[in-house]
Order: C-alpha cells, then sequence, then structure tokens
C-alpha cells in the first residue's frame, strides 16, 4: 500500500519538475530567507572573509554580494542577521575600486542611487587605497579595508532566477542527458582542483565521477562541443579535473568509493604517473584517467543527479522494482 502512495508521489512531482512553472519563492535549499518587499533570497555566511572572496562565494552560489536598497531592505536585514548572529556588522556589495571617494555598487552604480547613510564623521580612511564598505548594525555603513575579514550576505533577486526544470536547480548551463538520467556542467574558466571541488559543490552538484563507458563517452562528447579553445591564461589544456583523489596510496571518487569499485577505471597510457606530486584525479580529453598536481589549473565538469526524475524515468520505462 505504502509503496503505491510512494509511486504516486513521485508522478506528480515528476509533472511539477518537467512540466511546471519553476517553484515559486525558491531559490536554493540554503537560501532560508525570502523577503516579499524586495522579492530576494538571502544568506548569511559567518565565515569571514575579504571583499573579493566574498564577492566570489556569492557568485559561485549564483547569488551576489548583498547591498541594501534602501534604509527598509537595510533595517530588515540587520534583523534577520541578528536574529541568529552575533557580529555587529557585514561587508557589503559596494566599493572605491578605482578612486577613493567614489564609491560604487558592484553592478558600478552610483552609491547615490542605493543605501547611504554614513556614520557620523564616515567615510574618513582616503589614505587606504582599496576601499571598501560594511554596513553596521545600528543601521549606518562606514568604508574599511578590503583584505581585512568579514561576515557577509549573499543576495539572489527573484526575478532573476533562471530555473532549470530538468536538472531541479536555477541554473541553465546545466545539461539533463536522458540516457545517463543526470545532468552535467562543463567550467570553461580553469581552476585548481580544489577550487573546481568547491565550484561544484557551491553549485549543488559535484565534481564529475565517470561510473560507466557510457557516461565517460558522454563527458568526452561534452569536452569535444565546449568552447574552449579561446580561453586565456596559463593553464593545462589536456585535462579535466574529476572527482577522484588519491588518500593513502588509493585511488577513490569524492563520495569514498574505490575508483576499482566504480564502472569505469581506465587510466591513460603510463599513467598514473605523478607519484607524491599529483594526488588529483582529472581525465584527458580522450576520457582517460590521469593523476594531476591538486594545484594544477584545468578545465572541469560538474554532475548533478536528479533522484526523483532518475526514479521517474524507471517509472515511465515501467521498471517500479527501481523505485523501491
Ligand atoms: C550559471 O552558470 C553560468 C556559467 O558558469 C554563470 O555565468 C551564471 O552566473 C550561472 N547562473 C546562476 C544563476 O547560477
Ligand atoms: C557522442 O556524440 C556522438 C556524435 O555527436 C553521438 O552520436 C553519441 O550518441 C554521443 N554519445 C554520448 C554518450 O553522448
Ligand atoms: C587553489 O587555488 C586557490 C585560489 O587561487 C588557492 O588559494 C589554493 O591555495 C590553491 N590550492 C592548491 C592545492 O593549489
Ligand atoms: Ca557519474
Ligand atoms: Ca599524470
Amino acid at each position: 500500500m505504502f509503496s503505491i502512495k510512494f509511486s504516486f508521489l513521485l508522478i506528480s512531482a515528476n509533472v511539477i519538475i518537467t512540466f511546471g512553472e519553476p517553484p515559486k519563492q525558491f531559490f536554493r535549499p540554503d537560501y532560508e530567507k525570502y523577503m516579499p518587499e524586495t522579492d530576494s533570497f538571502y544568506k548569511i555566511y559567518t565565515q569571514h572573509k575579504t571583499f573579493d572572496d566574498a564577492k566570489e562565494t556569492c557568485e559561485l552560489d549564483g547569488a551576489e554580494l548583498f547591498y541594501p536598497e534602501d534604509e527598509d531592505e537595510a533595517k530588515a536585514v540587520i534583523s534577520y542577521w541578528q536574529e541568529t548572529q552575533r557580529f555587529h556588522w557585514i561587508i557589503i556589495g559596494v566599493h572605491a575600486p578605482f578612486a577613493p571617494d567614489v564609491f560604487v555598487t558592484i553592478h558600478g552604480d552610483s552609491i547615490n542611487t542605493v543605501y547611504k547613510k554614513w556614520g557620523q564623521g564616515e567615510p574618513n580612511s582616503f589614505q587606504v587605497l582599496k576601499k571598501c564598505v560594511i554596513l553596521r548594525h545600528i543601521l549606518s555603513i562606514s568604508d574599511a579595508v578590503c583584505n581585512h575579514l568579514y561576515p557577509f550576505i549573499c543576495k539572489k533577486r527573484a526575478s532573476t532566477i533562471r530555473w532549470n526544470s530538468l536538472c531541479d536547480l536555477p541554473n541553465r548551463s546545466y545539461k539533463y542527458v536522458e540516457q545517463l538520467g543526470r545532468c552535467y556542467k562543463f567550467h570553461t574558466n580553469p581552476k585548481n582542483w580544489t577550487e573546481a571541488f568547491r565550484a561544484c559543490n557551491a553549485e549543488q552538484g559535484y565534481l564529475a565521477i565517470i561510473d560507466s563507458q557510457a557516461e565517460a563517452d558522454h563527458l568526452v562528447n561534452i569536452t569535444r562541443m565546449a568552447n574552449k579553445e579561446d580561453v586565456e591564461g596559463s593553464y593545462l589544456r589536456g585535462a579535466i579535473h574529476l572527482g577522484f583523489v588519491k588518500k593513502n596510496s588509493v585511488w577513490r571518487s569524492i563520495m569514498g568509493r574505490p575508483l576499482k569499485a566504480l564502472g569505469y577505471n581506465m587510466w591513460g597510457t603510463n599513467q598514473p604517473d605523478g607519484g607524491d606530486r599529483e594526488n588529483c584525479g582529472s581525465m584527458f580529453f580522450n576520457g582517460k584517467l590521469n593523476d594531476i598536481g591538486c594545484n594544477q589549473q584545468c578545465f572541469f565538469i560538474c554532475e548533478r543527479e536528479i533522484p526523483l526524475l532518475e526514479n521517474s524515468i524507471n517509472l515511465r520505462f515501467g521498471d517500479y522494482g527501481v523505485v523501491q
């Protein structure tokens, strides 16, 4: 009885995911706060970061570093963080990147177009070259040093969400692959393995793990199709970071399973060859695996599983057994 009900639940959930409008008032599970007044979602980051790192963290989430549009929003966000946090200020998305007295938002608009209630005597440190702005809980702003560490808040305007129904996340650059029942995104901005791992995680995916020859073939395909020829900078061409690493001499996926237990274990010629210098996992453009230095900058692929959809495909093909 229970299993039948469960199946119906999956079918109806699938209808919403596949054909429905994007779920209303939802961005990501970690953006818990929605404010109708601003039609936006907010997430508090308690780990203190510099302006650049805070800004990048929000961007990896698909959001932006918060700054108040007006006093109402400043008040609302201050009360929100004070519900749970003890800190008295946050760094916001306003800075003076080119001249010490010209403050603009991260979008380049003048501070005169947004909330700008300077505290008494502020701004006051014009000798500092790279200047940023903090919002204090007493409802005022001050200039501050961009490279110091502050807590911060990311914001996502609901109107800018582009829902990806098939992959069930708010980013259309993930592509659903029916044959594999999951989604992939090829990143053409080279990062080292650690940062690539972080970027996939921030997007609600994970650094891709090859579980079958079909999946390897597909990753080779999307690598071939990726718009990667014009990417400049110093990075290692020819390899793509994947979700496996060497721990205590054993290669394992980032989910913990030994590589040998996965459905795909094809190393490139003479690989692995890096010994202690190469403890991270990658593949060559032909899909063969390669050990690589974790500090090596490369392209990378993120993978995303969609459990509901996978189940619904099984349902569509009549394989009810798999649902349980
Ligand atoms: C989706 O990914 C693209 C490509 O990396 C990125 O430019 C964009 O900001 C992302 N959008 C969201 C909403 O995360
Ligand atoms: C790879 O691309 C070829 C040619 O475009 C296509 O026929 C094949 O089905 C693709 N394979 C996978 C696994 O995506
Ligand atoms: C990866 O890059 C980040 C940012 O550039 C850097 O802070 C970090 O030390 C690098 N990690 C490795 C293992 O090279
Ligand atoms: Ca996989
Ligand atoms: Ca190698």
